[in-house]
């Protein structure tokens, strides 16, 4: 347990109905009792209050009123930190929090670090690594897809299934470093075929987690898609017609996005980053270049493109040479205004199977949200599949646990000793563990937490 206790805002700074300041440790209480009075003459100082309490009083500093505040009083284990935790409610707004908080430090208390208060509940066992991960997801989440991924992940579902397989894993190894200690005595022949059974199940279950990381990143971070074509084909007007809303200038004089524009929007459940660009035609003019220059950046970064062309136009010279050049890449090719008769004949294929659209009447969009899903998205949303959706932390400790178990079985197949299988199966094991934070370094403990914001 730490011997310090922490505080800070726990909410966002900027005005609002109120703002929560939030200390955890030892000294929550005390803490508590130096800087708030109770009101009403017979009320009880923080420290003698029980348990899950609630206290309207008011926060003062050096004799001066602060603020009016209502105060909760939690006492451990059973709280966020399973330390003694103090939450006050103050008035909304930058000053009355700052000053809440200044008040509090000058009792006794110290600033919190980024993500300390979940670093201590990992800490005081109260959430694994897993777990507090997913704290930081549901701050983040952009869609309600994300938010249930994130919140399956809080409520352990990943962890649980990572522990049954650490537990299988070290069921095996405790059978070969017996038989290490025994090694005149041979491994009877049913016994050798369970644990290569046990060992291949572990294998199996790796391989599908580590097959839910792409999904699990797009739910986390987002899928970027830029959205290309000429001038003037409707890109920008596509972009507002993804996000239901007017965000970037729509003209007919071409050239008049000359910036990119990234806006996320929820497209099925997932998290699509649209950057609207500039296009990509040799400009003249020193602010189209550098929109152009950005252009190529966006379309680099990008996983999934929108080509957009103009259907109501003859396929042109421009069009014909970025379908060439963007061809290995994924990509839609959306026909625009389609409203409008169309001059499209003769096209190459790419552009025959091309989305029909309107920007105009908004026919198309609904069946083109569904093709940009099938782009990004490999499998179906299946709601089990949200139960576990691993991060790139977890799938570069899962990859390296594969390959050692890959390793283990190899060599119980190829009659290795059981010594140099072991050493394989424990750096299995330990990998494993480093999903739940059972193995852990304080240099991963420092980056996890680092992300965090302050308060949480
Ligand atoms: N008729 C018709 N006009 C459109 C459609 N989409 C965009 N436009 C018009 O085409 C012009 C260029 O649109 P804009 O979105 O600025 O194109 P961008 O240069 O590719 O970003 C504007 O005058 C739009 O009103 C559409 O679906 N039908
Ligand atoms: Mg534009």
């Amino acid at each position: 347990m730490a011997e310090d206790t922490i505080a800070a805002i726990a909410t966002p700074l900027g005005e609002g109905g109120l703002a929560v300041i939030r200390l955890s440790g030892p000294d929550a209480l005390g803490v508590a009792d130096r800087c708030f009075v109770p009101a009403g003459s017979r009320s009880l100082r923080p420290s003698a209050a029980p348990s899950h309490t609630l206290h309207l009083g008011r926060i003062e500093h050096d004799g001066r009123l602060v603020d009016e505040v209502l105060l909760a009083v939690m006492r451990a284990p059973r709280t966020y930190t399973r330390e003694d935790v103090v939450e006050i409610s103050c008035h909304g707004g930058l000053l009355p929090a700052k000053l809440v908080l200044t008040a509090v430090l000058a009792s006794g208390a110290r600033l919190a670090e980024p993500g300390e208060f979940t670093r201590r509940a990992f800490v005081n066992g109260r959430l694994d690594l897993a777990q507090a991960e997913a704290v930081a997801d549901i701050i983040q989440a952009r869609t309600e897809l994300a938010l249930a991924a994130a919140e399956e992940q809080l409520a352990g579902k990943l962890s649980q299934r990572i522990r049954q397989l650490r537990e299988d894993l070290l069921g095996v190894l405790a059978h070969l470093e017996a038989h290490l200690d025994f090694p005149e005595e041979d491994l009877a022949p049913d016994t050798a075929a369970r644990l290569l059974a046990r060992l291949r199940d572990g294998r199996t279950f790796l391989e599908t987690l580590l097959r839910t990381a792409p999904e699990g990143q797009i739910l986390r971070r987002g899928v970027r898609a830029a959205i290309v074509g000429r001038p003037n084909v409707g890109k920008s007007s596509l972009l507002n017609q993804l996000l239901g809303r007017d965000r970037a200038i729509v003209s007919p004089e071409p050239g008049t996005t000359r910036d990119t524009i990234e806006e996320t929007a929820n497209i099925r459940g997932i998290p699509v980053v649209f950057v609207d660009t500039a296009g990509l035609r040799e400009a003249d003019d020193r602010v189209e270049q550098e929109g152009v220059r950005r252009t190529h950046t966006a379309v680099r970064q990008a996983e999934l493109l929108l080509h957009v062309l103009d259907a109501s136009e003859p396929l042109q010279p421009e069009d014909e040479r970025q379908l060439a050049t963007l061809a290995g890449r994924k990509r839609l090719v959306v026909l625009n205004k389609s409203d409008l008769p169309s001059r499209l004949d003769r096209v190459p294929e790419a552009v025959a199977a091309g989305l029909p659209i309107s920007c105009l009447t908004g026919a198309g969009i609904e069946p083109l949200k569904d093709a940009i899903q099938r782009a990004v998205w490999a499998g179906e949303l299946r709601a089990d599949m949200v139960e576990v959706m691993i991060n790139a932390r977890h799938q570069e400790a899962l990859r390296r646990a594969c390959e050692a178990l890959h390793g283990a079985l190899d060599g119980l197949e190829s009659g290795a000793t059981f010594e140099l299988v072991a050493l394989d199966l424990r750096r299995a094991i330990d990998a494993v563990g480093e999903v739940t934070g059972q193995t852990t370094t304080e240099d991963l403990l420092d980056r996890i937490f680092g992300e965090f914001c302050i308060g949480k």
